[in-house]
């Protein structure tokens, strides 16, 4: 490696002083100024990690996801398409805080000799960015580092998040048995497109759906797999709003779905109609929310936990169908901020285990891969399901012994292509809740009465350090600052059913409560007087 080379290339792309960087839930994010310089380590980072799996490519994702227009972030995906391993996040936080560019020069090379890593071997990786303006120099100081370490790239430009994961996958396994798909963005509307019309065996979707796309890089891509699905076969018929990705500053801007999860009512410019479907994406289209106008109850949501026992009561029913119930563990993977009806209708009608894990589908999707079939989904739409190849074989091979068999097979097989089963997917997800309601026949008031959420709210607290607030027991419980906890429990004593937890985001500068109670009244009283202890214990 040439040395003189590397240091040139830090140069042009200096951390800032004397700020603490961490690889969060989603790696680095924060405000897009802050960011050059991680951007440049994380090739760095990325470069080591493809060297360490003998040049497996890595991917890279820019985008900061729910966050406003101003941030960005940078995070690191696995050759099969999962978050980066656990340990991997801490020599990635220790080589973006190396505070000079000799320094850093220094702890690449002990750590690849730490990790046993030779620099003269071949690396690898592929990197996406979503519409940000910030974007563009964030990848151009990424594809620096890349270069300066003679690391092989494709920059695949504008993509999904789920998109760079997709393609992570595919470069990984092209040619192999367990070839994920075709190395494209075409691929992967061909893959999406050709699963759906599979899984709907005939069957037409009912009714519109408009989809919100949260002004971000959804929008346009959405628009590219709706030019190919063949309506006539599916009937899908969709209305794409809020895919200005023209205006920057619109980007999450009192719209998808993080807007309507938290808020809990739909973008003020959507208006929903009853007898129309309604669905947000986020804005790197990983997560999805759907709602609709009840005629009784007003603003409806079916978020994360209801997508999430939706899929799980389908894909439970086909199992039993083609026979394998036997074979197959399914397993569902929460988080603590699931709706406690929605963890119980899961373990007592569905008769299915449910997993906690801390927040971040990081650990979700790792639980998830424990069961033959893992449904994993965050209350606020971040989710897939996964099967192992072993399930997978099942349903190609398994001689059917009667048409139902075979259909049930058939179906999960085509399922199985259809879920992003590398990450949460909002567009793959979007087309499996259509599926499901064409074969259940149902509108999302059926689906809505499968059971009834206890009332909740989710708060988000401005702190001056939100790392103070450390938490345990799937974060359910704080451990510091010390006495915090205790409060909170003895202000939770005081309802008769109830419970809330705070813990600070990995995505923002902030901390989160999350309060469930009998009635709406006593959630958001509760969520309210936990708000405020973390203020004072905060301030
Ligand atoms: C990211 C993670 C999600 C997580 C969310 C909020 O989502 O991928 O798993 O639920 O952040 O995390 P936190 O509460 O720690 O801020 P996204 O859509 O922003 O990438």
């Amino acid at each position: 490696m040439d040395d003189s080379k590397f240091l040139e290339a830090s140069a042009k792309h200096p951390i800032v002083e004397n700020h603490v960087y961490k690889y969060g839930t989603a790696g680095f994010r924060m405000k897009a100024d802050l960011l050059p310089g991680v951007s440049f380590r994380v090739g760095l980072i990325a470069g080591l990690r493809s060297r360490k799996l003998n040049g497996q490519a890595i991917g890279v994702m820019i985008t900061a996801s729910h966050n406003p227009a101003a941030d960005n972030g940078v995070k690191i995906v696995d050759p099969m398409g999962e978050m980066l391993e656990q340990d991997w996040e801490s020599h990635a936080t220790l080589l973006v805080n190396a505070p000079t560019h000799e320094e850093l020069l220094e702890t690449y090379k002990n750590l690849a000799s730490q990790l046993k890593i030779d620099l003269s071997s071949p690396g690898r990786v592929v990197y996406g960015r979503d519409t940000r303006p910030s974007g563009h120099s964030l990848a151009a100081a990424l594809a620096d580092a890349l270069e300066a370490t003679n690391t092989e790239y494709t920059d695949f430009k504008i993509l999904t998040t789920p998109q760079l994961h997709y393609l992570t996958r595919c470069v990984n396994t092209e040619g192999t048995p367990k070839a994920y798909g075709e190395v494209s963005e075409a691929g992967y509307y061909n893959k999406l497109s050709e699963a759906f019309v599979r899984a709907l065996r005939g069957r037409q979707v009912q009714g519109q759906l408009v989809v919100d796309c949260a002004n971000g890089v959804g929008g346009p891509k959405l628009s590219e797999l709706l030019k190919i699905i063949p309506k006539d076969k599916t009937g899908f018929n969709v209305k794409v709003a809020n895919d200005d990705v023209l205006r920057p500053e619109v980007l999450n801007l009192d719209c998808g779905a993080d807007f309507v999860k938290t808020k809990q009512r739909a973008p003020p410019n959507v208006k929903p109609a009853a007898d129309t479907r309604y669905c947000s994406l986020d804005g790197d289209a990983d997560r999805l929310i759907y709602y609709m106008a009840d005629p009784e109850a007003g603003f409806f949501m079916l978020d994360g936990d209801r997508i999430s026992s939706l899929n799980a009561s389908f894909i439970g029913d086909l199992v039993r169908s083609a026979g394998l119930e036997d074979d197959i563990r399914i397993g569902v993977v929460q988080t603590a901020y699931a709706n406690g009806a929605s963890t119980t209708y899961i373990e007592k009608n569905l008769q299915l285990p449910v997993v906690f894990t801390p927040t971040g589908v990081k650990h979700l999707h790792h639980a998830a891969c424990q069961f033959d079939i893992g449904v994993y989904f965050e209350a606020n739409g971040h989710g897939t399901v996964v099967f192992s190849q072993e399930a997978l074989r099942v349903f190609r091979e398994k001689q059917p012994q009667s048409p139902a068999q075979k259909d049930a097979l058939e179906t999960l097989a085509a399922v199985g292509d259809l879920i992003n089963q590398t990450v949460g997917d909002a567009i793959s997800d979007m087309l499996m809740v259509e599926v499901i309601l064409a074969h259940k026949g149902w509108s999302l008031q059926d689906w809505a009465t499968t059971y009834t959420d206890l009332p909740n709210r989710l708060v988000r607290v401005e702190v001056a350090n939100k790392d103070i607030f450390e938490a345990t027991d799937a974060e359910r419980r704080l451990s510091h600052p010390p006495g915090a906890q205790d409060e909170i429990d003895q202000c939770v004593r005081k309802y008769t059913t109830a419970r809330s937890f705070a813990r600070a985001s990995g995505t923002e500068n902030a901390c989160r409560v999350y309060a469930e109670a009998a009635t709406r009244h006593e959630a958001d009283e509760l969520a309210n007087k936990v708000a405020n202890i973390i203020k004072q214990f905060g301030s």
